[in-house]
């Protein structure tokens, strides 16, 4: 019989399917949880390479636990809201809820096809309104906190998507779905949640999740939420004899001498309270600054732009009065939207008092200042009155008393974290459970009216809102008998992304979206599997998501995910034709002598890897991959290729070397079966003849690094690398042994036991040959719910003994040997030893005598 994988896994897809192998229960006694998590996939239609490794990663994770003896949640779902789905139906006129069903039916088809352990009967989708009716009943209760509101500002809109985006979701002043669509900016109204609040927590959390999360993600999060620790400082505006304070933000308040100007925000309320009332002439200027886009305001290299309002404010600690100027590179969501400029001191305000030829003050004078820009080391105090002598670090806790006791300004924490823009003006999501009275007054719709159910009478073919075309939806009768509008809004897919871990833990619940018990027992996740990608998005509203929780009574944890595990990428080859330029498809290219033609015209191709896509046409689709190889050889490739975080080079060669060393087991366990087959009783370790006592501590050993690499953060590679040493090793001893009939009394037992370790620890990995072969080997049970392999220390170690060596009687070396070592090979590492070998050189050995266990003397002539 020869390895063929596709019978193999279709036989055991389908009984694992019939006996509902994978089920899990929320509590098994004497079992500790452990939950492993991929991150749920978006139903675009068809897995990718991507997918096959981090659910692969993942199953094998899931299974190594299991075999472990860990009660193992291993749960799937879809992400299933969301534009594509909208767009297809704008496109081909195909109902979103369709199009996502249909997608979600073959990608579950191709993911069972893959051998991935998933609890199906845990399954959940986000479009379903049993799930987003919870999204419903969150938004009402953070509302009910203060954690929802609604405002009026300048947000960011990607005319592609015709829709707001959050500040998470625009990369580089560009739309996060649409690289080449600038991100504009629409004043709108708009519905935010609270992050902002939890700005701290979430900085604090970090500490729990040093141990578990990349140092990368962490990096990232802290960035975004960006504190920064500094002074508040006001300044006064005296308009038509009124005083307006104008309040700063500013991290160098050591520098409040050297302020020449202060400039606000073209957004700033003072702009359309005052300055527009004294000069309606500038409103243009100042709307074009509003409608640059906002990352490339911040950036350093960007031209600095700005009106003089002819206003003058004063600094508090001087009383002088500076001139009040409105600049684009102050930005309004960011500290107080208005700054001090102190352009001694600072590079952007020194630019800009250049431009505007507005005097420059210097205030600390430092060793190694530089013409032509600004000083922002170190140094000593000057032009600073009762400051002057004192190094800057001293004079800023000084300047800061000083405020405080004038009562204008105090140390101030702040955060570059925004509230969350969560509404998006789309069909396909969360419909928001708001409902506005004529004057615009807002209501939430009444618990037991929940879900607010997506309607279904809509005309995609205009431009918009498509919900806005359902009639049906936006009409409402208030608990008070008047007529309402309901919000059409509907809400980021993120809000369904960020508790979906904990709907797993009982899916089916119509009443409550999980249990408290639950929670707490099986959060944080034990181990979360998923792409960089969402370093800031996803895993920081989940955590927030987690917190809230907490506050609000749902859960007792703090954290949602334990340990992260960030995949790298799937890359492949791309191959280029130098004249056309044109992507061709690896099937279209011949390989000779490492070089690549097209297969057409011969041409000699350029071969680049890249990250697999399907615009790159190097992408590859792992059914079909599978149907040639079978889904084991695929999946042990993956995780052989490269350690998890780091990125895969996809490779046919490496894939048909994993089919070898799988038909290789394959064959070995075929060829053995009568071996095999038979129960033996226990192996006597005295009784092992030098083979047998080989192999066995190669077993051992493999154990032990095999468990080894898997508890020390999933080193699969070297997991895998270790089983196939010990794949030769067994091959050379039934060679060697088994069919050459050197067997002892132990012999057959030693094999077994090297054989069965083999086959469970490859049962994560490639787990349809592994059941496949676990029936061959007398078993009833399913591999996946057999033990994982224990190793015995001692036997890791060879048990050596030290023989003395003589010549003529006399001592005159030592070697280390194997305590089984037969008196020939004894006799022959002795004539081999260095000194005797020189001791004896010319002589003639008369006998060699052996005492086993003890020496060798060697009686020469
Ligand atoms: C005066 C000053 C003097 C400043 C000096 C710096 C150097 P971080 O560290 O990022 O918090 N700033 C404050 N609010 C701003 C806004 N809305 N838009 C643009 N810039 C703003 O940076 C804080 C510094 O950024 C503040 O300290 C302020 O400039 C500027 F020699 O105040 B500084
Ligand atoms: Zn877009």
């Amino acid at each position: 019989m020869e390895y063929s994988p596709s019978e193999i896994e279709k036989k055991w897809s389908k009984k694992w399917e019939e006996d509902s192998v994978f089920k899990s229960s929320n509590y098994v006694d004497g079992k500790p949880n452990y939950y492993l998590l991929e991150m749920f996939a978006y139903p675009s239609g068809k897995l990718h390479a991507g997918h096959l490794r981090n659910y692969t990663l993942g199953d094998a994770i899931a299974r190594y636990k299991k075999m472990k003896g860990f009660n193992v949640l291993h749960p799937f779902g879809w992400d299933s809201f969301g534009l594509p789905a909208e767009n297809a139906a704008i496109d081909h006129g195909a109902m979103p809820e369709e199009w996502t069903a249909k997608n979600i039916e073959n990608m579950k088809r191709q993911l069972k096809l893959m051998g991935i352990s998933y609890d199906w009967d845990r399954e959940i989708a986000t479009y379903k309104k049993e799930y987003y009716k919870f999204n419903q009943k969150f938004f009402i209760e953070m509302y009910k906190k203060g954690l929802v509101y609604k405002k009026k500002s300048y947000v960011n809109w990607c005319p592609d998507c015709n829709t707001v985006l959050a500040n998470e979701q625009v990369e580089q002043g560009k739309c996060w779905r649409h690289g080449k669509t600038d991100v504009i900016q629409k004043e709108l109204s708009q519905w935010y949640f609270k992050i902002t609040k939890y700005a701290q927590e979430l900085l604090d959390g970090h500490e729990e999740l040093r141990e578990g999360w990349p140092e990368q993600v962490l990096a990232m999060q802290k960035n975004w939420i960006g504190r920064s620790e500094g002074t508040s400082v006001e300044f006064n505006l005296n308009y038509n004899g009124e005083n307006i304070p104008i309040t700063v933000f500013t991290t160098r308040v050591d520098t409040l001498y050297g302020v020449t100007y202060v400039v606000l925000a073209p957004e700033h309320e003072i702009v359309e309270k005052v300055v527009l009332k004294e000069k309606p002439e500038l409103k243009e200027q100042i709307d074009s600054m509003i409608n640059e886009d906002k990352i490339s305001r911040e950036a350093a290299d960007k031209e600095k732009t700005g009106v003089d309002t002819g206003l003058f404010v004063v600094n508090p600690v001087n009383n002088e009065k500076v001139p009040l100027y409105i600049g684009n590179y102050v930005l309004m969501d960011y500290g107080t939207g208005a700054v001090m400029a102190v352009p001694a001191h600072d590079e952007r305000d020194y630019a800009f008092s250049k431009k505007y030829n507005l005097p420059i003050r210097q205030v600390i004078k430092g060793e190694d200042e530089k013409d032509g820009c600004a000083y922002t080391g170190k140094g000593t105090m000057i032009n600073s009155e009762e400051f002057n002598g004192l190094s800057n670090v001293e004079a800023k806790e000084g300047i800061i008393n000083k405020l405080v006791s004038l009562n204008k300004g105090e140390k101030k924490v702040n955060y570059r974290l925004h509230d969350w823009l969560i509404s998006r003006q789309r069909y396909w999501g969360t419909p928001i459970p708001v409902i506005y009275d004529e004057e615009g007054n807002i209501y939430l719709e009444e618990e037991k009216n929940l879900p607010v159910e997506l309607p279904t009478d809509i005309n995609f073919k205009i431009k918009g809102n498509p919900i806005t075309t359902s009639e049906s939806f936006k009409h409402v009768v208030l608990p008070n008998g008047k007529l309402g509008r309901r919000e059409t809004d509907t809400m980021d897919t993120f809000v369904d992304s960020s508790w979906y871990y904990l709907r797993y833990l009982d899916p089916k619940n119509p009443n409550i979206p999980f249990d408290k018990n639950d929670a707490n027992s099986w959060t944080p996740v034990s181990q979360y599997i998923g792409g960089v990608e969402h370093a800031v998005m996803h895993l920081l509203y989940a955590r927030f998501f987690h917190k809230v929780f907490c506050d609000l009574g749902y859960l007792s944890t703090n954290e949602p995910f334990k340990r992260l595990l960030t995949q790298g990428m799937v890359l492949a080859n791309s191959y280029y034709s130098s004249k056309e330029r044109k992507y061709l498809f690896e099937k279209d290219v011949e390989l000779k002598n490492g070089k690549a033609y097209a297969k057409d015209t011969n041409e000699e191709l350029v071969v680049k890897m890249e990250k697999m896509s399907k615009s790159k046409n190097n992408g590859l689709d792992p059914e079909e991959l599978t149907k040639e190889y079978g889904v084991d050889a695929a999946r042990l490739f993956t995780l052989f290729a490269a350690p998890p975080e780091k990125e895969l080079e996809w490779n046919m060669n490496g894939v048909m070397g994993a089919y070898r060393f799988i038909s290789r087991i394959y064959n070995i366990v075929e060829e053995t079966g009568e071996i095999l087959s038979k129960d033996y009783d226990d192996i006597d370790i005295e009784k092992r003849n030098k083979e047998d006592e080989n192999l066995q501590r190669k077993v051992h050993k493999t154990i032990k690094k095999v468990t080894e690499s898997m508890e020390d953060n999933f080193h699969f590679n070297t997991a895998i690398a270790a089983t196939m040493e010990l794949l030769n090793e067994i091959s050379s001893y039934k060679q060697n042994v088994l069919d050459k009939s050197e067997k002892s009394s132990e012999s057959n037992k030693i094999f077994k036991e090297a054989v069965v370790s083999m086959v469970l620890m490859i049962s994560p990995f490639t787990p349809y040959i592994a059941e496949e072969l676990w029936e061959k080997l007398g078993n009833k049970g399913y591999i996946y719910n057999a033990k994982w392999p224990e190793y015995i220390e001692k036997l890791t170690h060879s048990s050596e003994i030290t023989m003395v060596i003589q010549v003529n009687g006399k001592l005159r070396s030592e070697m280390q040997v194997s305590a089984n070592i037969s008196k020939e090979e004894a006799e022959k590492l002795a004539l081999e030893n260095e000194k005797i070998s020189q001791l004896i050189e010319g002589k003639t050995i008369v006998k060699v005598i052996v005492v086993p266990k003890k020496l060798v003397n060697v009686v020469i002539r």
